[in-house]
């Protein structure tokens, strides 16, 4: 549906005229050099150009009061020292002749965004402004924050288009205060925010930037200082910062430009994908410039690029996500059940913050797992065979900034997007256009070589299926098509996923995750080599095998299924830095379309998006209709109203990721997130929305 790009030449023109070593940093170049950046990737011409508007008197004063409006319009017509020493009575600002219409374009920009997206014009976009917002107040300019352009955005949607469900997240390294004051007592804005704090000491030094603080009155549990959330919102707003990006001179933080693809391609399966991202800080032009295409590249539908680095979360960060945890638990069921069930399993954060992704010993073992540092631990990795795999940045441990910053990403788009291999013809009429229906096969003689050890594959429509999966195999492997979708008669499932499965650790894939639903035991001859994952959903009990070999019930409750994703598929995948995923509907496995959609969009951001979607044959044709599209890059639906995990759901999650924490260094994360994916998780709260779902 497309990617809106909202922006205004003349937002270039304010700029700092005096000496002042920290407002120096926000200067024009930010604007120009993300853009340039944009124009040379070929991203921006598959965006929407939008050009910004000023926003009116009226659409300021949502959130502003009038005599501060007037105050802002009178610095036109100041001179240079009058304007500096207005500056001097606020934090970190500086106005000049033109900030009063940046301001007003900055605001106006984020107002057209909105309204794209909520008329359907386009999907997503992004919104390239300045003066930045999310540090602006009621009556207060701050942090090079004029009018707050975000907040103004949320009171447009809900007065405008009558919107009740707004999710602000804020990944600028600061702390947007002014969004918090402004939105602190309303339960129909949530505002997210993870920043650098240092216990005070970093700007703007306050103490309720805590995760203590939580919101107050009627929007108590609404404020969340820390990392990840949702609440099934109608509307997600990005204060998209990208001063916590490697390099910036204000944050000295260490995310890569990648990590801008990821958080992206996480939002973007809330709200049915309605993502409006607004740029606020970010002070490192060439981190800047690669951050923003990553996250338009992401909203334009282009899967996110392999992280690099460990994936190990460091103890400071679970600590201050422990506290947000106990902050928020009294307002979300869903964390008071959890956290009782992880006391009980005794899983606590460990004292000693871990040194790599995962454990190649193995405590819980039943079957033998490898021990080898040299095929378990990231650093030791064999370079990958597949174009763009997870070791196409060479990562190295703790890469040094400028050298990341170097180095091209070397992962080519491939050519084709997404293949359907299906036998069962009418299925392509659910198909968008530009997914091919893939005609080849792979040889007979290949393909009948594959199934002879398997009985079940002797059938000739057995044979048939195979032999449309190994092509289409192969082409992701060879990197002509990204992501696909086979199926298979129900009989065969089992057998051709194990020769899939084969197929792909014999031709590249270093490691393979294979997300199995339903009846589908672990081929009994795979080697134990820790290259593939198995992951099975739809078992009869959980149970942790090995390391690589786990399996747990389907959740009975769509809250529970949302939590098996986030808190124990998502943590392990991104732990293994698989670069190919299978993930195979098997016989039973009782999934709705939106449910499989939204598995397969979480697992897109896997492996660069090389998934392959196996489906019985007799699936229906909307299903593979709804994969094709969630796999090709669209947001899948949103699940609607949905209950919270019943307790057997919760104790199957809690006795896993018991089970699995000390290998798998990820599930020591305890997430927020997924308290706010179900309405009915909300506690304390009647009217509104608490009660009645959505
Ligand atoms: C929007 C933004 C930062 C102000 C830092 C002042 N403001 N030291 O990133
Ligand atoms: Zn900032």
């Amino acid at each position: 549906m497309g990617t809106a790009l909202v922006y205004h030449e003349d937002m270039t023109a304010t700029r700092l005229l005096w000496d002042d070593p920290e407002c120096e940093i926000e200067r024009p170049e930010r604007l120009t050099a993300a853009l340039d950046r944009l124009r040379q990737r070929g991203l921006e011409q598959r965006c929407l150009r939008l050009s910004a508007r000023e926003a009116s008197k009226e659409e300021l004063g949502l959130v502003h009061s009038p005599e501060y409006v007037s105050l802002v319009r009178k610095t036109q017509v100041l001179g240079e020292e009058e304007l500096q020493a207005l500056s001097g009575q606020f934090d970190a600002i500086y106005f000049h002749p033109s900030t009063f219409h940046c301001a007003r374009l900055a605001a106006g920009a984020g107002l057209q965004l909105v309204d794209a997206v909520l008329t359907g014009a386009v999907q997503n976009g992004l919104a390239l402004v300045r003066p930045p917002g999310h540090h602006s107040q009621r009556a207060a300019a701050n942090g090079f924050c004029v009018f707050n352009n975000v907040a103004i955005a949320a009171a447009y949607a809900k007065q405008k288009h009558g919107l009740h469900r707004i999710l602000i997240v804020d990944w600028d390294v600061h702390h947007g205060q002014g969004i918090q004051y402004l939105f602190e007592d309303d339960p129909s804005v949530l505002y997210f925010s993870w920043h650098r704090y240092e216990h005070g000491r970093f700007w703007p030094f306050l103490r309720e930037s805590d995760a203590d603080a939580v919101g107050r009155g009627q929007g108590l549990g609404f404020t969340v200082n820390l990392p990840w959330n949702q609440f099934d919102p109608e509307l997600v707003l990005v204060s998209a910062g990208f001063d916590s990006a490697i390099g910036d001179p204000e944050g000295q933080m260490q995310a890569t430009p990648e990590c801008f693809a990821h958080l992206t391609h996480l939002l973007q399966v809330l709200a049915g994908g309605r993502v409006c991202a607004m740029l606020e800080g970010g002070y490192h032009l060439e981190s800047l410039a690669e951050s923003v295409c990553m996250t338009v590249q992401t909203l334009l539908g282009d899967p996110a690029p392999p992280l690099s680095g460990l994936m190990v979360p460091c103890q400071s960060a679970l600590e201050s996500i422990q506290s947000a945890r106990a902050a928020q638990a009294p307002y979300w069921k869903s964390l008071q059940l959890q956290g009782q069930c992880g006391q009980v399993l005794g899983c606590r954060i460990p004292p000693q913050a871990p040194c790599s992704g995962y454990d190649s010993e193995l405590s819980l073992d039943v079957t033998p797992v490898p021990t080898s540092p040299s095929t378990h631990s990231p650093e030791g990795r064999p370079p990958p065979l597949l174009p763009g795999g997870p070791m196409c940045k060479a990562a190295v441990p703790a890469p040094a900034p400028s050298s990341l910053l170097d180095q091209p990403c070397l992962c080519p788009a491939p050519s084709v997007r997404t293949t359907v291999a299906l036998t069962a013809p009418d299925i392509t009429l659910v198909l968008p256009p530009d997914v091919i229906q893939q005609e080849g096969s792979a040889l007979r003689e290949e393909t009948e070589a594959w199934a002879r050890p398997h009985e079940s594959l002797a059938r000739e429509e057995a044979l048939t299926a195979l032999g449309k999966l190994l092509y289409l195999l192969d082409g992701m492997l060879d990197g002509q098509v990204n992501s696909g979708i086979a199926a298979t008669p129900a009989s065969a499932a089992a057998a051709t996923l194990d020769v899939a499965i084969q197929r792909g650790l014999s031709h590249g894939a270093q490691r393979l995750l294979c997300v199995a639903l339903g009846q589908l035991d672990r081929p009994p001859d795979l080697a134990h080599d820790g290259r593939t994952l198995w992951l099975n959903i739809g078992g009869k009990e959980a149970a942790a095998l090995s390391m690589f070999h786990v399996s747990t019930p389907l959740p009975v409750m769509t809250g529970g299924f949302l939590s098996c994703i986030l808190g124990l598929v998502l943590p392990l995948a991104y732990g293994f830095q698989p670069d190919l995923v299978l993930v195979a509907l098997g016989p039973g496995h009782g999934l709705q379309g939106p449910h499989a959609a939204l598995l397969a969009a979480m697992l897109r951001g896997l492996a660069g998006g090389r998934v392959l979607a196996l489906l019985e044959e007799d699936s229906t044709p909307q299903l593979a209709g709804i994969l094709a599209r969630v796999l090709r890059g669209e947001a899948p639906p949103s699940l609607g109203p949905s209950s919270v995990a019943s307790p057997e759901d919760v104790q199957a999650l809690m006795y896993l990721r018991g089970q699995l924490e000390p290998q798998w260094k990820m599930l020591q994360v305890r997430l927020i997130a997924e308290a706010w994916l179900c309405p009915g998780a909300r506690l304390c709260r009647r009217g509104r929305w608490g009660g009645q779902g959505k």
